[in-house]
């Protein structure tokens, strides 16, 4: 992997094989280097600012196309965090987008963001890299949002002020504009996984989510490198552990498309419980 700091040039392709070319069971992470963690000379954030110094927390961002969006979702991002938590750093992963995402990423010259792209590989492996960035980094917290202007900063403070009570603090979706047939899904999921994981969990697919980065780590290596709504794998592999719920507003989409449409979500779910069993 390659990581760069959003300055001219801007980001970097990554180097990493294809998916398709790693062991069905890999771990997601990125080519182990001379010291097993990420490899990239140039994996550091900029020279001035509050990322200088090792962050307390790495905000994850994976984004796909989200050329309209992205940049004013990190903004809003990027100043409330900054009021909450001073020495953070915004890890935007570009899963292979096609569009002009990058081309807007490459207008900001912010020194805590970071940019690292990879061909697609799909959003849950996405977030996955970026928990093993956030370890090999250092950062002691790690926390993941969507790129599509879904998450509300408005509840930031109040999942990361319940930090040192288990090792994962989950956004919980109690209220959403995003349409009732979200909301069917998001039920739909939960007692299906209630059903046959017996998981405790409301909503394992939250892009709401705040971990103990070591933690985050140690399961991100254990999801296998095919399972694709990955971040249900991750949760479901961390509840042992604890975990705590917060509610939060969940908002629509501000703009580009959503991805699964239909009966895409058959697909998914169907892939979901075959993904499951390799868990
Ligand atoms: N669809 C998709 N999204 C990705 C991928 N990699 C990263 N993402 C990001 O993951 C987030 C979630 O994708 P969405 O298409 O919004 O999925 P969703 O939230 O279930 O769909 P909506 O409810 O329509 O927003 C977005 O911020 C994407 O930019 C990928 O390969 N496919
Ligand atoms: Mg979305």
């Amino acid at each position: 992997m390659r990581t760069a700091s959003c300055k001219a040039p801007a980001v970097s392709r990554s180097t990493l094989p294809s998916p398709s070319s790693q062991p069905a069971d890999a771990s997601p992470g990125l080519p182990a280097g001379p010291t097993g963690s990420v490899a990239g000379a140039d994996a550091k954030v900029g020279s001035s600012g509050p990322a200088t110094r090792t962050p307390e927390l790495v905000v994850v961002v994976p984004v796909f196309n989200e050329e309209t969006v992205i940049v004013s979702v990190l903004r809003e991002w990027r100043e409330e965090v900054a009021r909450v938590v001073p020495n953070f750093q915004l890890l935007v992963i570009n899963d292979g987008s096609t569009d002009g995402t990058l081309a807007a990423l490459s207008q900001l010259d912010w020194p805590e963001l970071t940019v690292h792209s990879h061909a697609n590989r799909g959003h849950g492996q996405s977030c996955l890299v970026g928990y093993l960035e956030a370890e090999r980094i250092g950062a002691p917290f790690v926390f993941q949002i969507d790129s599509d202007g879904q998450c509300d900063p408005v509840a930031f403070r109040s999942v990361w002020e319940r930090r040192h009570e288990a090792p994962a603090v989950y956004g919980r979706r109690i209220t959403r504009d995003d349409g009732p047939s979200r909301r069917l899904i998001t039920r739909v999921l939960r007692w299906s996984l209630k059903l046959l994981r017996h998981t405790r969990l409301n909503d394992t697919n939250v892009p709401y989510r705040l971990y103990h980065t070591g933690a985050a780590a140690a399961a991100a290596r254990k999801v296998p490198r095919t399972f694709d709504l990955a971040n249900i794998g991750l949760a479901l592999k961390l509840e042992p552990q604890g975990f705590v719920e917060v509610p939060i507003h969940f908002r629509d989409r501000v703009g580009g498309h959503a991805s699964v449409r239909y009966w895409g979500f058959a697909r998914k779910a169907r892939r979901l419980f075959r993904d499951l069993r390799s868990l």
